[in-house]
């Protein structure tokens, strides 16, 4: 009988699921549901609710759980086999957090079929929405809870991050401020990926190390609540947070609600799920320790692996749990595919292919150009007040801009990376501007690295079906071994490798200097 299990993906605006056949070593099903298309009553815009003050971004927890019913009705109408399904994980966009009330365990163990999730789970907030990852509301939060600890290096040391405005914590203490009386109702605290678990298992799920990771309040090293962070955050923290596991661990059989509902097996297991980086990590094949990958997406992230941890001094990167038991480091630039679309525009090509080809009529390192492409506030480096700075170069010039803004981003990630101190053999290269050899080719030649396409769909819903069957294949006792776990799934496409030019590669590493000295003058002399 196929081995078949689920994997979803609460993003943004979207839930995925991807359903693998182990056997097989083939994705079988791809689905997914656009909250504001699907469930346009919960009022959402790209999935989150508008707010009057632009820093605040908040979604309806109950959207995620409408959409999960969404989803899984689909499924059934497509005909797809939920009943031999053997395990289900999950992961969530990261940091985001979810306030229960003392009615949500009984709720949770006891859902009606005959209604809907949404009606089932109305009554278990201690606050009706829940702060997301793009929210920035908490800048006096973050610099309370970061001197509490001891400057930005302890902090980063401790949690494998400094504290940022969407990290959980500093979320947290800004509800327990603003709202007092709602945080002492609140009996347990969940992330956008433990609370859809916990909907699955019928239970309160535990948080994965991963996730966990991007809460500020998770010793990074120890893997458990550190106690200090807690203190620092907000009263009686310890007793509202759930357990720590890996990912992937089984929580217990899925909730009677989806069996009876959906014609789940009633011995599928409930897994705990991660955060949606850990998880397309796991997804692009990035299993051992000094792998990394480079997903080019509304924000550009470089994504590495490592085998001990270490952490970044000045606070820009973020050490997470890998679903494979060792590290993730990733760096987030929110200046992605939008800042080169506006470059783009700005220069009137009609398309990618016309912006590659434009661009690869100019020379390596741009005869000294560069260009900060901060039309955003930027997360790495921290820039507040967006600006873009042009260094000798011509505003005229469409070609030499086009090369300057992937130069910029290219340099950006190998200057803010180096704190990892990993030299990758190989870059996976992903998301959409990974289409482009001209940029592969910029990538290749700024990181000294041979460049690999790799394009899965859904990597991270596909991330956490693989980290269900490695849940399962634990619980069973047949110690499994990620790489063969992955094989077949997760592959570069044949033919897609593109090697580093030496000459060029030299020029980039003078360039870098240069790049790292108009980040200095454009963030403390301009
Ligand atoms: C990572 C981060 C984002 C979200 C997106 O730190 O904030 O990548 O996880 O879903």
């Amino acid at each position: 009988m196929a081995k078949l299990f689920l994997g979803l993906d609460a993003s943004t605006q979207s839930l995925s699921a991807v359903v693998i056949d182990l056997d097989a070593r083939k994705v079988v099903y791809e689905q997914s549901v656009n909250y504001d298309q699907a469930l346009p009553q919960f009022k959402t815009k790209h999935g989150v609710l508008p707010n009057r003050d632009p820093l605040v971004k908040h979604s309806p927890p109950l959207l995620w759980a409408a959409a999960l019913d969404r989803l899984l009705a689909q499924m059934k109408k497509d005909k797809v086999a939920l009943g031999k399904i053997i395990a289900i994980s999950g992961c969530g966009q990261q940091h985001g957090s979810v306030y229960l009330n003392e009615k949500a365990a009984t709720t949770l163990a006891t859902l009606d079929p005959k209604q809907s999730l949404a009606d089932n789970l109305a009554g278990i907030f201690a606050r009706k929405t829940a702060p997301i990852w793009m929210d920035a509301s908490t800048t006096k939060e973050c610099a309370e809870i970061r001197k509490k600890l001891g400057g930005i290096k302890f902090t980063a040391s401790r949690t494998g991050s400094d504290t940022f405005e969407r990290f959980t914590g500093p979320q947290v203490r800004k509800f327990y401020k603003t709202e007092p009386k709602a945080y002492d109702k609140t009996t347990s605290i969940a992330l956008v990926s433990s609370f859809l678990a916990s909907v699955l298992a019928g239970k309160i799920a535990p948080i994965d190390f991963g996730d966990g990771a991007g809460t500020n309040l998770m010793d990074i090293r120890r893997k458990n609540w550190n106690h200090d962070a807690l203190k620092a955050t907000a009263p009686g923290l310890v007793k509202k947070l759930p357990a720590l596991a890996d990912a992937g661990w089984v929580i217990g059989p899925v909730s009677a609600y989806f069996v009876q509902k959906y014609g789940f097996n009633a011995a599928a297991l409930a897994t705990v799920w991660t955060g949606d980086n850990p998880a397309s990590a796991l997804g692009l094949g990035l299993i051992k320790p000094g792998q990394a990958a480079i997903s080019l997406g509304t924000s550009d992230t470089f994504i590495g692996t490592m085998e001990k941890c270490q952490t970044d001094e000045t606070g820009e990167g973020h050490v997470f749990g890998s679903p494979t038991g060792s590290y993730l480091t990733l760096v987030c630039f929110k200046n992605g595919s939008l800042a080169r679309e506006k470059i783009r525009a700005l220069y009137g090509l009609k398309d990618w292919s016309a912006f590659g080809k434009l661009l690869a009529t100019t020379p390596p390192g741009n005869n000294g150009g560069v260009l900060l492409p901060w039309f955003e506030a930027e997360i790495v480096p921290r820039v507040n007040q967006p600006k873009v700075h042009r260094f000798n170069l011509d505003e005229k010039d469409a070609a030499a801009n086009c090369r300057a803004i992937f130069e910029a981003q290219m340099l950006a990630m190998r200057l803010h990376s180096q704190w990892m101190q990993m030299a990758p053999e190989k870059i996976f290269a992903t998301g959409g501007a990974a289409s482009n050899p001209q940029l592969l080719q910029v990538m290749a030649d700024v990181m000294n690295c041979p460049v690999l396409r790799i394009e899965v769909a859904n990597s991270a819903a596909l991330g956490a079906a693989l980290q269900a069957a490695h849940g399962w294949l634990v619980a069973t006792d047949k110690s499994p071994k990620w790489d063969k776990l992955v094989a077949g799934f997760t592959a570069p496409l044949p033919g897609s490798e593109i090697l580093p030019d030496k000459k060029a590669a030299k020029v980039y590493d003078h360039l870098l200097e240069k790049y790292a000295s108009c980040e200095n003058d454009a963030l403390y002399v301009v």
